[in-house]
């Protein structure tokens, strides 16, 4: 569903104003949004799945290992698709504290795409360069949303996400690098419009969260900081939004209605979009990658 159809549909969470600036500047925080009652079961699941982690040696398709990782303490950088592995996850991301907020910018039918836990372990964990989600999981139409939950909230020196506020409006640019690598990051001389006073960074307390449009470009900082900054990331996007590719995180719920009905007719944008590479063949997270070198420009690193 484009965005002038979304208008039509009455608000379930958000004011007509946080709609709106949501729909000018590509993102919105929601300061300490989720209630407490649900990030205690969230924290409870994801300490279940970080002491399951300690027995994993090497990054597997469910658990992203940072350097350092042992079993008496656990470093992650990612757990994919975590409404799989517990179904606090899967409760919470079909519960109406999010799919109605889902509805306020996709409209009444929702349906899922993934998810991802980033826990960003801290003391250095390494950040995301600039780059744009939707190359890497592209729709018919432009709707799909990532609303990311700071489970513990998220302060400067944890590596917020940082976003070039507006780039929502403005052209896709290329997800792979000189070699034809799909790296997830834009390439320096793309990012010359960049202006510092473009750039917002999206901190808050437990339970912030952040609404991102799959066209925004952002990134974010290391996570210098002694603790975690675990990042909840659930991608939803209208019933009527049909991805063209495999998800690179792959999950039975991808295509899910989570609220509303079906859609027996697809929503169309005309503006183009980048293909990934064949997601059968493996997803190589970008951490797989090699790191840049001092000339990028960063957020990231
Ligand atoms: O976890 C982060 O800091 C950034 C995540 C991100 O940009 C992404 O997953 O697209």
């Amino acid at each position: 569903m484009k965005a002038h159809d979304v208008l039509k549909h009455p608000l379930n969470v958000l004011t007509r104003e946080q709609r709106d600036l949501f729909l000018q500047n590509g993102f919105l925080v929601l300061p300490d949004y989720v209630p407490q009652a649900w990030l205690t079961r969230l924290r409870d699941a994801m300490s279940t799945l970080l002491d399951r982690s300690r027995a994993v040696r090497e990054s597997d398709a469910i658990y992203v290992l940072e350097e350092g990782h042992s079993p008496q303490t656990p470093r992650l950088h990612r757990i994919s698709s975590p409404q799989d592995q517990h179904p606090v996850f899967w409760d919470f991301m079909t519960d109406p504290v999010m799919t109605d907020l889902a509805a306020d910018v996709v409209g009444p039918d929702v349906k899922f795409h993934h998810a991802k836990l980033n826990v960003k372990s801290g003391k250095g964990s390494q950040g995301f360069g600039w780059h744009q989600d939707i190359p890497a999981w592209p729709h018919t139409d432009f709707s799909p949303v990532t609303i990311g939950v700071y489970i513990d909230g998220c302060r400067d020196d944890q590596g917020p996400l940082t976003v070039a506020r507006g780039s929502h409006e403005g052209p896709l640019f290329s997800m792979y690098d000189g070699e034809g690598n799909f790296v997830v990051k834009i390439r320096p001389q793309d990012l010359g419009w960049l202006k510092d006073d473009m750039i917002d960074s999206l901190t808050g307390g437990p339970g912030t969260t952040v609404l991102l449009n799959c066209r925004i470009v952002h990134g974010s900082a290391p996570n210098r900081a002694p603790e975690a900054r675990p990042l909840l990331l659930p991608v939803y996007s209208s019933a009527d939004s049909f991805a063209y590719t495999p998800s690179p995180i792959p999950s039975p719920h991808q295509g899910d209605i989570v609220r509303g009905k079906a859609a027996r007719f697809a929503s169309f944008d005309t503006r183009p979009v980048e293909m990934p590479p064949d997601w059968r063949g493996g997803y190589k997270p970008v951490w797989a990658h090699k790191k840049p070198d001092a000339t990028e420009r960063a957020v990231g690193y």
